[in-house]
């Protein structure tokens, strides 16, 4: 993106970002956002397998966390994992053949949009069931905490997560090690059909964290440097050796809970009123609008190839060959060999 020869004054905290970061933390939602349309619509063509569910108008946690992260340190995802994963580094085109179910995907076309995990980019997996990465972000922890290295896990999770057993189990644990692990809870108002207010008697999962005895934060998750600044200071607490946070970023999803989802609890002029007022890119075009940054022309140069990269994605999927017989029963068991036998 082209920058624009005079920085205007402006009162934007840009905590520390390069403008080549702040550039970045736009492309990266955009990313997302046009990837996830991309794969609406070809989920609308049954061109796409298995269940989908969207990150749309989320776009700032993951980025906003991942930019707060390194190379070696590890996420755990959720059932809303595309964002996570393009946050965390992995590309677009074996995402989009792993939704295809292509052996192209990251893994092989046998995880599908719940399961897409890539080691490499230390994503250890979106997860098909609910609050399941707070066990095991809290794991990945303890593994860096036995070794003595400075790596951080940081776990996604949903105001619904918050709900269940393994996040008590986890984050006490985690706590009491004093574990170099971020918990991150979108909390985007609805565990499926159910408002947070049918699902919690108090008001913040943050508030939660004093029973833990780790310091609980509140963050606008429409607010993409917000959501980085409280993540990095959660991220140097972590790797700093003070033990886990817990970050509740207050944000909104624009589709349904999954794709098909009829939105009975919902109204159309709440979901308008969102997308009007929290869409975090609106709101981002603006600031780099006011940093001095970039000019409409310059952002609609990013969506073109931001675009160009998604068809790309696509294609390349669907040349790509289905996996083969040969790897039914690969992948079962860790260590088995290619004809499934254990090692
Ligand atoms: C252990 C478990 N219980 C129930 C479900 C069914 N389920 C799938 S997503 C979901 C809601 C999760 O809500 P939240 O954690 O807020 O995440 P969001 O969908 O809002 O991103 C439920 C209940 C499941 N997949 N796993
Ligand atoms: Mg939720």
């Amino acid at each position: 993106m082209a920058m624009l020869s005079e920085a205007p004054k402006t009162s934007i905290d840009r905590h520390g970002l390069s403008d080549q970061q702040l550039l970045q933390l736009y492309a990266t939602m955009l990313r997302i956002r046009r990837f996830e349309e991309r794969v609406k619509s070809l989920f609308l063509e049954a061109r796409l397998y298995g269940s989908v569910h969207l990150y749309i108008g989320e776009e700032a946690v993951a980025t906003g966390s991942c930019t707060a992260l390194r190379d070696g340190d590890v996420i755990s995802s959720t059932h809303r994992g595309h964002g996570h994963c393009i946050a965390k580094g992995l590309e677009l085109a074996p995402m989009m053949a792993e939704l295809m179910g292509k052996a192209t995907g990251y893994n092989l076309g046998k995880g599908g949009s719940m399961h897409i995990a890539s080691l490499d980019h230390g994503m250890l997996g979106a997860n098909g069931i609910v609050s399941a990465g707070i066990p095991i972000s809290t794991g990945a922890a303890l593994g860096f905490w036995v070794r003595g290295s400075k790596e951080v896990a940081l776990c996604f999770f949903g105001d619904g997560g918050a709900n269940h057993g393994a996040f008590h189990e986890g984050i006490n644990f985690a706590a009491t090690l004093k574990l170099p692990v971020v918990f991150v809870c979108e909390n985007n108002q609805y565990a499926q059909y159910q408002s947070v207010s049918q699902d919690m008697a108090i008001a913040n999962v943050a508030d939660r964290a004093a029973a833990y005895g780790i310091p609980g934060v509140i963050v606008d998750g429409s607010d993409v440097l917000a959501v980085h600044a409280a993540v990095a200071e959660a991220v140097g607490r972590a790797r700093g050796g003070e033990g886990p946070s817990l970050v509740e970023a207050k944000t909104y999803r624009f589709e349904g809970h999954f794709l098909g989802d009829p939105e009975p609890y919902r109204t159309k002029e709440e979901v308008a009123q969102a997308r009007a007022s929290r869409d975090p890119l609106i709101r981002f075009s603006a600031v780099l609008q006011e940093l001095g940054l970039a000019d409409a022309a310059a952002l609609q140069r990013t969506d073109a190839r931001v675009k160009d990269e998604v068809e790309r994605a696509v294609a390349f999927a669907e040349a790509s060959p289905e996996p083969g017989e040969e790897l039914l029963l690969t992948d079962i068991y860790s260590g088995a060999d290619a004809a499934g036998r254990d090692l």
